[in-house]
């Protein structure tokens, strides 16, 4: 007889997932379930994602990890994982909002986050399911005090991650069962097995979080809109990643090249001047920096707006034939 196996928030976490899935000798017809927030955090979302689209009898559940990126809401764990997945991402995003937010069988519920007890999974919320920002605040006001499972009397078992509940899973009453138990933190990697309803584990081989964190944090800030930041932004942006020494050498250079540009602002208010007064009207209609040099005829030149930004003040020089710096690579 085919088992069910319900495996708890993998966050990229490959290796351990085929350890696992080897150690309960996972059969090819048995049902593997992913409780939700395969990707994040983890080394190899991809591996995880191809892992799980291409075998038969999966279901993943939609988190609000794989939420995120299907609406766009990008946080740094968000940022990596588009980077780690290159070309892959963008298919496996499409693929993401596909996906079901609960799972059920004669055995077994799988939510992702939670679920009111006592009413259909067809019939909640799919921000209490896979454990949104919204979503958990509206629990909250719904069991003030209390956590959702406490109140779960429903005859049938329910499965889900989430929430780190320590090192090994907790299991409430026999129905209740947190399977998350931090694999990408250093933790474990948890699965249900049902009808047998037996727990396999594996330890993590890594604080794999905090290792891709620091490995990413330059490449991460190297993809930021540098050339489109406010000046002010650009120097908050600076100063709140300084302190990472993977990232202080490249984002001194950023500074330099920031500094450099914005000194240039001066000459290029003073060579609109020049040419604005030595153009005809009909040279100035004609010149790539119409607009300023009109400004600077009528007394009126302001390059705060103009200059506002890296590009702008790039686009500017470039219409009147200054040098501009190279944005460090
Ligand atoms: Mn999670």
């Amino acid at each position: 007889m085919s088992r069910t196996v319900v495996v708890g928030d993998i966050h990229g976490c490959f290796d351990e997932l085929v350890e696992l899935l080897d150690a309960l000798q996972l059969q090819p017809d048995d049902v593997l379930v992913a409780a939700g927030d395969v990707v994040d955090r983890g080394p190899s979302p991809g591996k995880v994602v191809d892992f799980l689209r291409s075998r038969t009898h999966t279901v993943v559940i939609m988190g609000n990890h794989e939420r995120k990126h299907v609406r766009g809401i990008f946080s740094y764990a968000q940022e990596i994982t588009r980077l780690q997945m290159g070309d892959h991402y963008a298919p496996a995003v499409e693929w993401m909002s596909t996906l079901p937010y609960f799972f059920e069988n004669e055995h077994i519920r799988v939510v992702h986050a939670a679920m009111i007890p006592g009413i259909p999974l067809a019939y909640q919320k799919e921000e209490i399911l896979c454990g949104s920002t919204s979503g958990e605040k509206e629990l909250q006001t719904l069991f003030p005090g209390q956590r959702w499972y406490d109140r779960y009397t429903d005859a049938k078992p329910v499965a889900f991650g989430h929430h780190v509940v320590g090192p090994s899973p907790m299991i409430l009453d026999g129905r209740v069962f947190g399977l998350d138990t931090g694999a990408c933190h250093g933790g474990r990697l948890t699965a249900l097995s049902v009808p047998d309803f037996t727990i396999h584990s594996v330890e993590a081989r890594a604080d794999h979080w905090s290792v891709v964190k620091r490995q990413w944090q330059l490449p991460v800030l190297k993809q930021k809109d540098w050339l489109d930041f406010t000046w002010t932004e650009l120097d908050e942006t600076i100063a709140r990643f300084s302190a990472d020494p993977a990232a202080r050498r490249w984002l001194v250079e950023v500074s330099a090249w920031a500094a450099e540009l914005r000194a240039l602002i001066p000459a290029l208010a003073a060579a609109a001047q020049m040419l604005a007064d030595e153009l005809s009207t009909e040279q100035i209609r004609a010149h790539p920096a119409a607009a300023i040099l009109f400004q600077a005829r009528n007394g009126r030149l302001n390059l705060d707006r103009q200059c506002s930004t890296p590009r702008k003040t790039i686009t500017l020089a470039t219409a009147l034939d200054l040098a501009t710096p190279d944005l460090p690579n």
